[in-house]
């Protein structure tokens, strides 16, 4: 049925060690300060700011429409080194649309932290380096930070009926940040706030 000639994936070339991917069915998306106003906890020291400046790059292929099922699709992501204030430059950061759907990260170059939280709000972090290869349980909100002073860069591969759920994170963020304390990168963890 697959070889019957109704269906010919689209030839894309990847380069491996810069993320790079060529091919007439790439897409690419470059993320600025601007963009992700709101996402980064100091205000001010976003003002103070270019906020054309890149923070992250994404190219990816979509070999079926998006929606449909037992797909996959794949990309590169590459998170320039920088900082607001005292945070490091990040992804958004989104949950799957469809929860119960999974993907794989695999880190070519740089350093950073995958930080993951359930719907319950617990959030945890994951080392990044080059050869670290991490699988995102369905459920999980994942967003990825650059700790380190080169561009972080990684692939990924994720069911081409995930979707992304951006809107939850952007309401109500994650439940850590990575922070600049003491000259190192540090996990500060939310207060919860008391239950009456
Ligand atoms: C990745 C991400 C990519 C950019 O391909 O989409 O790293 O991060 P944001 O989408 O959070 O801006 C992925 O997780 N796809 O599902
Ligand atoms: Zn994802």
């Amino acid at each position: 049925m697959i070889f019957n000639g109704d269906y010919v994936p689209p030839e894309v070339q990847i380069d491996w060690l810069t993320g790079m991917m060529r091919g007439s069915d790439v897409q690419q998306t470059a993320k600025t300060l601007r963009e992700m106003a709101g996402l980064f906890h100091d205000a001010d020291a976003l003002r103070g700011m270019d906020e054309s400046t890149v923070v992250y790059r994404v190219q990816w292929t979509e070999p079926v429409s998006q929606g449909t099922i037992g797909g996959l699709f794949w990309g590169s992501t590459i998170i320039e080194p920088g900082r607001v204030g005292d945070e490091y430059f990040m992804t958004h950061g989104h949950f799957h649309s469809l929860r119960d759907r999974g993907e794989y990260y695999g880190t070519i170059g740089g350093k950073g932290l995958l930080v993951l939280m359930d719907e319950s709000r617990a959030t945890r972090t994951d080392a990044m380096f080059p050869g670290s290869l991490h699988y995102i349980a369905s459920g999980l909100a994942h967003r990825v930070v650059n700790t380190g002073d080169e561009p972080l860069l990684f692939w990924a591969c994720w069911p081409s009926d995930a979707g992304h759920d951006y809107a939850s994170i952007k309401a109500d963020g994650f439940g850590a940040r990575v922070l600049l304390r003491d000259g190192k990168p540090a996990v500060i963890h939310e207060q919860i706030s008391a239950q009456l």
